[in-house]
């Protein structure tokens, strides 16, 4: 597999010094407007490449209901991208324009949206915060530079948080974040900065101090420009006014400068030695310091507000553009060649040949837009182009800028930005498109593992028949979202990462493509895995064009440790072995594995190693028959090796009030959790737990009844372990300890 290394960002980002840095910054971004002026400048939707640098292709993050939606249609509305406000709960977002989301009021699928602010364009992915759309921030923060990671002043740091922060990380994705939800009671910024530096290990750095607090919250003190900042109430907070801080706020407002002025200093020596020797640093270099901190990854500027009381908003808009990276402050990429796997690294160069990443591909009655980031070169309407990962040629028919659901043509796009595409045929999320004659493949994209399944029957035949072309849509669409054909019943089996994720594609399937299907009970997807090590020799005689064929294959299945896959070694390829024939055996065995040997369901944690591929000397086997022979030669190994079933096992963070404790911790004993830990954050206690799957389904409803509705929980995938004797038991499997060396069938 190819893989791309996006190298630590140093202080000055890779590809800028220092100086670079200081220059790119200093000019283009003014925050001293005083009223607003933010009049939207004369649209300009093609971005030539020397705009780069004014580019910030950023998302928003955060834990469900946090805001993040609220906050972009604010800044649609600030940007002068939208002439009216969109409430999620009235269910009028523009991003939130699935019927399923404006009816839930949550976010199902990241919008991709695109504003000006001053000389900046943004391009900004609002992503949903439900766990089961987790897929959505994964290829978002893959792709985007920046993120605004948004947190609630009542709620603080939240499972979820943990949760997409850690992927952020994972891509060094520099953030700004807000507090939001600064009018709401309980709200306690101070204790939110904490919880950032327990509970995610960052540094926040607070540039701004609340005025008023919970329902008075009426704006902010710029920490940075010791001023105090205003949103009118009577424009839905379009108007901010800048004014002198009031007496009683001074002193506070002296120490979180020095605050400020002692984070930034670890970023510029004269801020440094100024901040040492008790001298004033003028604001511009504070910024500069601080950005150089922020695309680093070692800071974390934090704003406060109040999306939903229109405070706030466009102060965020400016510390994107001020302190989150352009893409020409990123350190270079790297691809690997298809045929070698040899690294090239590149910049983010309009002139060099086209490389970008397909990150989302969305189906429209059968056609296919593409969401694509272009990371060197340019894409142009009626371009040909290679996607080098399964050496297929595509056409670019058009380019779009996106507006949510709306689009907008534009004729190219250059490197550093993102933009929709149609007529791709075969490319999916994660894939890379190039020139076709500099081909180089990009990291693509990582796909969490989808747990929980459940059977489809469509009602008529009609239905029937539109089954699983539509289905087929949306495996396009989500890669977390699988179906296959279960052998036994006939039946179709949709895979997804929980009940709301297969509940929308079932409600989908019947609203937009118009077919009905009966569902079965929400299932969990088990995993095979090997007790012990086999070796076995594998013949395999089949008939091919009349004539007969034998391959043969000594294999060594070994079991791994947890949660580490299946791995394949090959060996060596010696005439008359070619590398196209080894491809065959590794396709067998991915097969076998991926149909396990006995349930159905595929095999992990285990090590697949081709000891050895006899042949008669110079006659090589045909790629069908070696195929064959790893595919039943793995099967009927592994049945030796006394398969065993893994059930998915949830990590479960939940809240109840101090009261319920014990019945909730009752609860959690009889479905096999084992708590890890108790928190208690005022009157609500929280409970950590590992907890299987299986056992989970319709616990919102019995929590819920727990706690007279007060309680509430989120879960993550955490691991396989092996499932319980009962279980083993009822797919035919022994329980522990106990093996039924089941050899026949085949
Ligand atoms: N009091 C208060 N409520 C807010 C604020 N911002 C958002 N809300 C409300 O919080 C709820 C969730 O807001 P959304 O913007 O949908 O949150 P989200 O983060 O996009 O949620 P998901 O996309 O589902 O993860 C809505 O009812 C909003 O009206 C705020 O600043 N104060
Ligand atoms: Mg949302």
């Amino acid at each position: 597999m190819s893989t791309l290394v996006r190298g630590t960002c140093n202080e000055s980002g890779a590809r800028t010094g220092r100086d670079d840095v200081l220059t790119s910054v200093s000019g283009p971004i003014s925050l001293n407007f005083s009223k607003v002026t933010r009049k939207t400048s004369k649209r300009r939707s093609t971005i030539t490449a020397s705009d780069v640098s004014h580019i910030r292709n950023i998302g928003i993050i955060s834990h469900i209901d946090a805001g993040k939606t609220t906050v972009t249609e604010r800044i649609l509305f600030y940007s002068g991208e939208t002439h009216k406000m969109g409430e999620v709960h009235d269910g009028q977002a523009v991003m939130d324009w699935m019927p399923q989301e404006q009816e839930r009021g949550i976010t199902i699928t990241a919008s991709a949206t695109s504003c000006r602010w001053g000389e900046h364009r943004i391009n900004l992915i609002d992503t949903p915060g439900h766990i089961d759309f987790t897929i959505e921030v994964e290829r978002s923060v893959r792709v985007l530079d920046g993120a605004v990671a948004i947190f609630s002043a009542v709620e603080g740091v939240q499972p979820q948080s943990e949760l997409v922060w850690r992927q952020a990380d994972r891509y060094r994705v520099p953030r700004v974040c807000l507090i939001n939800k600064m009018d709401r009671l309980g709200a306690d910024h101070e204790q939110v900065l904490r919880q950032m530096e327990q509970r995610l290990a960052a540094r926040p750095v607070l540039l701004q101090l609340p005025v008023g607090t919970e329902g008075g919250f009426s704006g902010v003190i710029d920490v940075i420009e010791e001023d105090m900042i205003v949103f009118s109430e009577t424009d839905l907070g379009r108007t901010v006014e800048r004014k002198p801080v009031p007496s009683q706020h001074e002193e506070t407002l002296r120490n979180a400068r020095m605050a400020v002025t002692e984070a930034a200093a670890d970023f510029d020596d004269q801020v440094m030695s100024d901040f040492l020797e008790g001298r004033a640093v003028e604001s511009q270099r504070l910024k500069l310091a601080l950005r150089r901190g922020t695309i680093s990854c070692r800071i974390f500027p934090v704003l406060l507000g109040s999306a939903l009381r229109n405070k706030g908003v466009q102060p965020v808009l400016d510390a994107v553009c001020l302190y989150l990276p352009s893409p020409l402050d990123l350190p270079a990429m790297i691809g690997r060649h298809p045929g070698n796997g040899e690294a090239e690294s590149f910049s983010c160069d309009a002139d060099l040949p086209l490389r970008a990443l397909a990150f989302k591909v969305m189906a429209e009655e059968g056609r296919r837009l593409t969401y694509v980031r272009i990371y060197s070169g340019r894409m142009k309407q009626g371009a040909s182009v290679l996607n080098p990962g399964r050496g297929a040629g595509e056409r670019i028919r058009h380019l779009f800028r996106m507006h949510a659901h709306r689009r907008e043509e534009v004729p190219e796009a250059v490197a550093g930005d993102i933009v929709a595409v149609t007529g791709c045929q075969t490319t999916l999320t994660g894939d890379t498109l190039c020139a076709p004659e500099h081909p180089l493949l990009l990291e693509g994209v990582a796909v969490p593992e989808p747990v929980v399944s459940v059977a489809v029957e469509a009602k008529g035949s009609e239905d029937r028949g539109n089954l699983l072309g539509t289905l087929d849509y949306f495996q396009w669409e989500d890669p977390t979202f699988r179906v296959h054909e279960d052998k036994e019943t006939g039946q179709t089996i949709l895979t997804g990462m929980g009940e709301l994720h297969l509940e929308i594609i079932v409600d989908r399937l019947r609203r937009e493509y118009g077919v009905q299907v009966k569902t079965g009970r929400p299932r969990v997807v088990y995993r095979e895995a090997l007790r012990r090590e086999v070796v076995r020799r594998e013949v395999f005689q089949t008939i091919a064009e009349r004539r007969p064929e034998q391959a043969e294959l000594l294999l060594r299945l070994t079991p791994s440790s947890r949660g580490s896959g299946v791995r394949i070694v090959l060996p060596n390829p010696v005439a008359p072995i070619t590398p196209e024939l080894l491809a065959a055996v590794e396709q067998g065995i991915l097969e076998a594995c991926d149909g396990g040997c006995l349930t159905g369901y595929a095999m992990t944690d285990l090590e697949v190693q081709v000891v050895e591929v006899p042949v008669e000397p110079g006659v090589a086997p045909s790629e069908p028959a070696l195929r064959g022979a790893a595919q039943r030669g793995v099967v009927l190994a592994a049945r030796e090796g006394e398969p065993m079933l893994l059930e998915p096992i949830m990590k479960l963070e939940l809240e109840t009030p101090a009261d319920y404790l014990g019945k909730v911790l009752g609860g959690l004993q009889q479905k096999r959790g084992k708590v890890e830990g108790l928190d208690r954050r005022g009157e609500v206690e929280v409970v950590r737990a590992s907890v299987p799957l299986a056992e989970m389904f319709g616990y919102m409803t019995e929590l819920r009844s727990a706690t007279k509705g007060r309680g509430s929980y989120t879960m993550e995938f955490q691991g396989f372990e092996e499932a319980p004797a009962e279980v083993q038991e009822r797919f035919g499997l022994a329980g522990k300890g106990r093996s039924r060396g089941m050899t026949s069938g085949w």
